[in-house]
This record gives C-alpha cells, sequence and structure tokens, in this order.
C-alpha cells in the first residue's frame, strides 16, 4: 500500500481519524519523551487503552516493544514509533490464517452475521464486486427475510452488480432461502455464494437460534460449509465490539472478523483488542457505502496507519 493521502482508496487517507486519535495521546508522548524507559512505557500503554487498544493488548504491544527497544538499543523516537508499527503488525500476522477458497468444484460459501445496521448487507455487496473482480462468478442469497426492504436492498445491489440474487418472501425461513439458494449455485456452478442474514442483537436468543439453523442447513446440503462465517463489526461501537462477537462466536464458531466504518471512526485501536482476544483473522476493512470500499486486510498497513508521527 502506499501512503498517499491523496489515494482515494488510501488506507491511510481514510483512517485518518483513527489515527489522530491514537496520535494524539500517544505522538504527545513521544514529543515530550528524552527517553525511552519504563516510565514511558507504563505512560504509553495507558494511553493505548484510553484509545481503544484495549487491557490485553495494550499490555502485549507494550512488551513487546520494551524488548526489542532493550535487544536494540533503541534510542530515537522515530525508530520506536516504526517499532511500535512492526509489533502491532506481528501480534495481527500471529492470527492471521490464508484467505483462499477450498479447491473444489462445488461453491465457496460465506456467511455473513452481526447486529443490526453494522455493514453486512453492503459488505456482502463490496464483496461480491471484490471477488468478481479477481474473475469468481458469485451468487448472493437473502436470508435476511426478518426486516422490512433487507430483500430489496440485496436485489438492488445484485442489479447493480450484475449477479444473481436468491430470495424468497419477507417473512419466510431463512434457513430455506440459504438452503434454496446453495442448491441453486451448486446447479448454476458458481465459485462462490455470499449469504446475508438479519442482524440481530446476541441478547435475542430466537434469533440467535435461527442463525445457527442456517448454519446447520447449509452444512447438512452441502458437507463442509458455510467455509466462512464472518462476524462483521462497525469500528464506530468501540469497546462494545468485545462482547457482541463474544457471543456470537460462542454460538456460531466464527471464522474472521471484517470491521466497517473505519472511514468515519476514532476507534480502529478496537480492532488490535478484538483479534487479540478472540484470535480471530481481520479478513477485510470497510472504508465507505460504495462496492469498491473494501479492502483486503494488510496488518503492517494497518498498523502504520493507526501509529505513526
Ligand atoms: N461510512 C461507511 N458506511 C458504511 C460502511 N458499511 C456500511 N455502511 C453504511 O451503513 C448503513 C447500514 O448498512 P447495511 O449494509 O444496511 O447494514 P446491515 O448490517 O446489513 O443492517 P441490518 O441488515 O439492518 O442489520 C448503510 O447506510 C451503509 O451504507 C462503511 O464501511 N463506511
Ligand atoms: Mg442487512
Amino acid at each position: 500500500m502506499t501512503n498517499n493521502q491523496s489515494d482515494k482508496h488510501g488506507l491511510f487517507a481514510r483512517l485518518r481519524r483513527s489515527r489522530e486519535s491514537i496520535a494524539q495521546g500517544v505522538v504527545e508522548l513521544f514529543n515530550s519523551s528524552a527517553e525511552f524507559d519504563e516510565v514511558f512505557f507504563e505512560d504509553l500503554e495507558d494511553r493505548l487503552i484510553m484509545a481503544d487498544v484495549g487491557v490485553e493488548a495494550s499490555s502485549d504491544l507494550v512488551q513487546r516493544l520494551r524488548l526489542a527497544v532493550r535487544e536494540g538499543g533503541v534510542t530515537e523516537g522515530a525508530a520506536v514509533m516504526s517499532l511500535v508499527q512492526q509489533k502491532a503488525a506481528e501480534m495481527l500476522e500471529e492470527i492471521e490464517r490464508p484467505w483462499e477458497p477450498p479447491v473444489a468444484k462445488e461453491p465457496w460459501v460465506i456467511m455473513l452475521v452481526g447486529v443490526n445496521g453494522v455493514g453486512k448487507t453492503t459488505t456482502i455487496a463490496k464483496l461480491a464486486y471484490h471477488l468478481n473482480s479477481e474473475g469468481r462468478s458469485v451468487m448472493l442469497a437473502a436470508a435476511d427475510t426478518y426486516r422490512a426492504a433487507a430483500i430489496e436492498q440485496l436485489q438492488v445491489w445484485g442489479e447493480r452488480l450484475k449477479v444473481p440474487v436468491v430470495a424468497s418472501s419477507r417473512g419466510s425461513d431463512a434457513a430455506a432461502v440459504a438452503h434454496d439458494a446453495l442448491t441453486a449455485a451448486q446447479a448454476r456452478q458458481m465459485d462462490v455464494l455470499l449469504v446475508d442474514t438479519a442482524g440481530r442483537q446476541h441478547t435475542d436468543v430466537g434469533l440467535m437460534d435461527q442463525l445457527t439453523k442456517v448454519s446447520r442447513v447449509l452444512t447438512k446440503c452441502q458437507a463442509g460449509t458455510p467455509h466462512e462465517i464472518l462476524m462483521v463489526v462497525d469500528a464506530t461501537n468501540g469497546q462494545n465490539v468485545l462482547s457482541q462477537i463474544d457471543h456470537f462466536h460462542q454460538r456460531l464458531g466464527l471464522s474472521g472478523l471484517i470491521l466497517t466504518k473505519l472511514d468515519g471512526s476514532a476507534k480502529g485501536g478496537v480492532l488490535l483488542s478484538a483479534s487479540k482476544r478472540f484470535q480471530l483473522p481481520v479478513r477485510f476493512v470497510g472504508l465507505g457505502e460504495g462496492e469498491s470500499d473494501l479492502k483486503k486486510f494488510d496488518p503492517l498497513d494497518f498498523s502504520k496507519s493507526l501509529f505513526s508521527l
């Protein structure tokens, strides 16, 4: 990635607010520190916690930094900041897993889940656009049969992106829609099936049960599916995303995260905290409302965007 701020899709430019909020405290500290000693490390840890990086991740990051600074005998602010970037990236890289479709003739099935309004449906559209541009054929399943206009919203995206959408009527069984969509995707030899689901609060037991049913029915229809259950979280929710992920992960066994609305958030630091706690790789980040506003997650890009002088 480039650090060119005029690049419309540059993560660096889009993450300005996150960066500023973290940078405010951290840069102040770097500017006012003559030495990178224990007092500095403790202060840095506090400022990272304030910036939504969370207690565990901040402590881990600062410990890695402490060792690297001491081992390397690093004394210069810019060099210490570069180590902060590297160590944050290292933490994220440790839980990365390859993002590749299984070698099979059957569709690669990806289900998106999350609480209301976080950007699931928009992210489905962005993913369809992304996968299409890689040369994969994509089909969408409108398994949000709950919210008014949810089906139409996905159909509008389908028309715009020229990808087929399998839908039923509002109020119908979400698991049946998922089943029909997978059968259709198999018949039409689609490479990928993206399953949209209704937003739900993790405390809503009935709706959480429905979600596990969707997943179960997919497995029955084609063993090994869904290959991915990605939880979409909204960066503007800050530390609240941790309890959301906790509940969804317990019920469904998530395979990864997508962080949306990073363009409008000062809370990108929560990603370090979430990925560390749940050991879930971050697959993509959402940086706007258009179909091309999705970026494949790159740990070093992200860390550089978050921490810089
Ligand atoms: N700025 C910004 N807006 C986004 C992003 N992703 C989604 N949105 C907007 O967030 C709003 C909600 O998006 P949806 O995709 O409908 O969210 P959802 O999770 O499907 O919502 P429900 O199905 O009602 O739970 C829309 O106005 C989107 O345009 C993003 O990365 N950045
Ligand atoms: Mg939706």
